[in-house]
Parts: C-alpha cells; sequence; structure tokens
C-alpha cells in the first residue's frame, strides 16, 4: 500500500514534524531482531530499541503466543473492583526484580500516567500521615517525565512546557551537564555538589510543603546524562534528612538498559517510588507500573476508612490489563531466561569505545555513555540547534539505521541483543553521516 499525502494528514502524529513527515514518510513495515524492514523493504538497524521499548528485539514469538492466547482466554476484565489471576503474577514478578524494600506496584498504561499517577500518591500519602502542606514537588532541569500535567511540571525540558502554562507546583535543581566532564566514560567524576541545591530548595521553600523529590536516575531524553559519583547518593539523604519522598522516574533506566535491572540497582540507591513502563512488556502492549514499600501502601490502607471504601480514587479503565499483564510476564521471563543484562554488561564496554571513538569527529561537542545508551551532542548550526541532530538521523537512515534525534543531540540505545559487529556498523554509519555535513 502506498498511502497518498492526503491520506497521511488525518493522523497528527505524535512528537514528530508532522509537516516534513508527511512531506517524507518514514514508515515501517515489519520487525524481527535488532532490525525494521520499511515499506520499501529495506531492512534497517534498530539504534534505539524501537523508543528505548525493545531490549529483547522485536518480534518474540514467547509474547506474540502469550499475548495471542490471553486475547482468546480472557480479552478484558473490569479493573476496578474485579480482578483477573495474571496482575497478581506480574506484580510478584516485577517485586521480585525490585530492590528490596518496593514490594507493592500499581499498575498503568504508559510513562506519563505512571508518572502522575506517583506524583498523586506521595500527595495523598502525606494527607495520611496527617500533613496536608507537603504537596510541592522538586524536579530537575532537563527532566522528562512525560507529557501528562503533572509530570510536564516536574519535567524540566522547556521545548515540552512553554505552550501550556504552568501546571502542577514545582521547582527544579540544576541539571548535571557539566563542562569539565565532557566526554566522560560512565559517571562523570565531578558533580555531587550539585544535588546540594535541593538543601537551598528545601531552605527556600520548607520540607513541610514539599511532597517529593523525582529524577531519573539517568537523564534519557536530555540526551543520557548518568549521574555524577555520590550525586544520587547526597539527593538520597538530604530527601531522609528533610522527609521528603525520593521519586526514581525508571521509564529508561528500568529492566536492563543499565546493565542492572534497574537504575536504583546499579547506582545502589534505592527510591521510596519507583516509575516502571517500556521495557516491562518490551513495548509491544502499553503497561505501566509505580512500584513503592509497605510505607506508602498500608498508609492508605490505614487511611481507607470501613473495607467496602477505595483506599486510592485513582485507577485507569485499562490498569493492569490482562492482555498487557500476559506481555509483560512473558517479557520478563525472556529478560531472565535470555540473561539478556548480561548480555549489556558484556556490550557495554564495546559499545562505550565505539561511541567515544567519535570524538574528534566533525560537529561532536560531547559524548556521554552508560550501559547501552548514549548521547552525543552535536554543535548547532548559528541559530538552529535542532537542524543537526535532524540532518545526522536522516543521513544515517539511508545508510539502514535508525537513531533518535532530539534537542542538540543524537541518541543510541542498542537492543541488549546487539553484537559487536552491529556496534560497529551503528557508529561506522554515524560517523560516516558527520562526516558528510560540509
Ligand atoms: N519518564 C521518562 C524518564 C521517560 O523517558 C516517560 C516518562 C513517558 O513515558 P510515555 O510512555 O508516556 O512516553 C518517558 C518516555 C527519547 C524518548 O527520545 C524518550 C521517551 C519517549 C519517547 C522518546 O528520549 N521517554
Ligand atoms: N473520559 C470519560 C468520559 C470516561 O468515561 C473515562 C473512563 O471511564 C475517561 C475519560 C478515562 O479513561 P481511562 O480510564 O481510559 O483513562
Amino acid at each position: 500500500m502506498t498511502l497518498s499525502r492526503k491520506q497521511l494528514e488525518a493522523h497528527w502524529m505524535p512528537f514528530t514534524g508532522n509537516r516534513q513527515f508527511k512531506d517524507n514518510p518514514r514508515l515501517m513495515a515489519s520487525a524481527k531482531g535488532a532490525y525494521y524492514t520499511d515499506v520499501q523493504g529495506r531492512q534497517i538497524f534498530d539504534g534505539l530499541s524501537g523508543l528505548w521499548t525493545c531490549g529483547a528485539g522485536h518480534g518474540r514469538e514467547e509474547i506474540a503466543a502469550a499475548v495471542s492466547a490471553q486475547i482468546s482466554t480472557l480479552d478484558y476484565s473490569p479493573g476496578f473492583q474485579y480482578g483477573h489471576e495474571l496482575s497478581f503474577e506480574l506484580a510478584n514478578k516485577v517485586v521480585e526484580l525490585m530492590p528490596s524494600g518496593l514490594d507493592h506496584v500499581f499498575f498503568t498504561d504508559s510513562g506519563s500516567e505512571t508518572v502522575d499517577t506517583a506524583l498523586k500518591m506521595a500527595r495523598g500519602y502525606w494527607r495520611g500521615k496527617g500533613l496536608p502542606g507537603k504537596s510541592k514537588f522538586i524536579g530537575r532541569m532537563k527532566g522528562y517525565h512525560g507529557v501528562n500535567y503533572g509530570g510536564v511540571g516536574v519535567g524540566g525540558i522547556g521545548f515540552n512546557r512553554k505552550l501550556f502554562g504552568q501546571s502542577v507546583d514545582a521547582d527544579h535543581i540544576s541539571d548535571t551537564l557539566l563542562e569539565e566532564n565532557k566526554f566522560s566514560r560512565g559517571m562523570p567524576p565531578v558533580g555531587a555538589h550539585l544535588a546540594d541545591e535541593l538543601e537551598q530548595i528545601v531552605l527556600l521553600h520548607d520540607a513541610s510543603n514539599i511532597a517529593a523529590v523525582i529524577v531519573e536516575p539517568m537523564a534519557g531524553t536530555a540526551g543520557v546524562l548518568p549521574p555524577p559519583v555520590g550525586y544520587l547518593n547526597r539527593l538520597r539523604e538530604i530527601c531522609d534528612k528533610h522527609n521528603l519522598l525520593l521519586i526514581f522516574d525508571e521509564v529508561i533506566t528500568g529492566f536492563g538498559r543499565m546493565g542492572s535491572l534497574t537504575g536504583a540497582e546499579e547506582f545502589g540507591v534505592t527510591p521510596d517510588i519507583m516509575i516502571l513502563a517500556k521495557q516491562i512488556t518490551n513495548g509491544t502492549i502499553p503497561l505501566g507500573a509505580v512500584v513503592m514499600g509497605a510505607e506508602i501502601y498500608d498508609t492508605y490502607m490505614e487511611n481507607g476508612g470501613p473495607d467496602y471504601m477505595v483506599e486510592f480514587p485513582h485507577g485507569y479503565t485499562y490498569s493492569a490489563h490482562p492482555v498487557a499483564c500476559a506481555a509483560g510476564i512473558a517479557a520478563l521471563d525472556i529478560l531472565q531466561n535470555d540473561q539478556l543484562i548480561a548480555n549489556v554488561r558484556k556490550m557495554a564496554p564495546v559499545f562505550e569505545d565505539a561511541v567515544h571513538s567519535l570524538k574528534g569527529s566533525p560537529f561532536v561537542e560531547d559524548i556521554r555513555n552508560y550501559g547501552l545508551a548514549a548521547g552525543i551532542s552535536l554543535e548547532p548550526y548559528p541559530g538552529e540547534p535542532l537542524r543537526r541532530p535532524f540532518e545526522l538521523g536522516l543521513k544515517c537512515l539511508q545508510k539502514g539505521f535508525y537513531v533518535r534525534w532530539g534537542g542538540d543531540n543524537i541518541q543510541l540505545a542498542p537492543p541488549f541483543i546487539v553484537n559487536e559487529q552491529q556496534i560497529s556498523d551503528l557508529i561506522k554509519a554515524v560517523g560516516e553521516s558527520l562526516h558528510e555535513f560540509d
């Protein structure tokens, strides 16, 4: 099927330059393993695992079988006041994989819904504790927490906020992108002191008005900013000292990308609330999860009133959708059975060396990496900061490689099943594309 320009108009595409796309459509037709095939029949290497979603590779038969069987058995079951066994099975599986202390799971359908759920949960928790003033949130500059109202409010990417006005009451600490850390590998050495800004913010607003601090353990969308050594520990200490909840948004870092099950595990800091999505179903069916400890869960149960009452007036029609749960169970089984995280750990140093070999290539201003994630900042065209990454993305696509462009950088996040040759080919394509700029 070839779509006409007119047929392309009806769908207003998300986070897409619709005018450019519809003049030059990039349409995928199928996917298997680490490759897409587009509608022209060209193979395209998946350099971002979908949108950070498909670490186990595409077309996994185990997930397809589980989803298909589930649709034929129980396609939908009301999530409010009724249940089905799969959601409990998946919740227990998720808890098994979490750092100890995070042992209850609330399901949603996307990262953005999960963020807003976590923020509401934090505020309600403090009300349950008799501290209703604790309602403000502290996010971080360059943070991405999805696109719903809470997430945009705590998020720190100006472009995503400026059209929409103020949403939730939030303040922000600085991002961790420091000049002196340029081209550092893994966790940058300098920057733990930036966490101390939280002390200043607490002085300003007072802890009695602050519900929670929310950060990505490694900022993804901002262009892959691994946490400086000691930074997350310092945030944890300050939150403990002032009785603030610490929320880790692990939509990208959750379930393998860092070379551990979670960023919390990898960086050795456990939050009060964790946000998961994307990799939980290997991207096949939308599903997100808020994970929290007994302190929060029990506070809601204790304040719930008579037992026929709802303790947390929140939930989505598709929360714990049975088909999504089936996909989640199958995807997490694959993650464990195929020892995908071991391959991430094995490939991470290869990927690190490869991506840093681009230092010195034209227009490369900085390179950052952790696990199987890397961000490359590009020198902008004068007055046009977004153009070069976009053009680079298109050059890579012409060579058969999908990479993500956003802001002033491109991002790479190959699937967990990647091999050395594929890493080398991907970096070669990026390098050659950089040399094609005049
Ligand atoms: N939090 C974080 C940390 C994310 O990375 C979301 C929340 C929102 O998830 P949903 O499912 O509502 O999109 C995300 C999503 C990119 C890119 O290019 C990143 C995301 C999505 C699409 C592209 O970095 N992150
Ligand atoms: N809007 C209306 C009119 C609804 O009836 C509902 C759900 O019943 C929603 C929005 C919320 O939809 P969801 O539960 O899928 O988030």
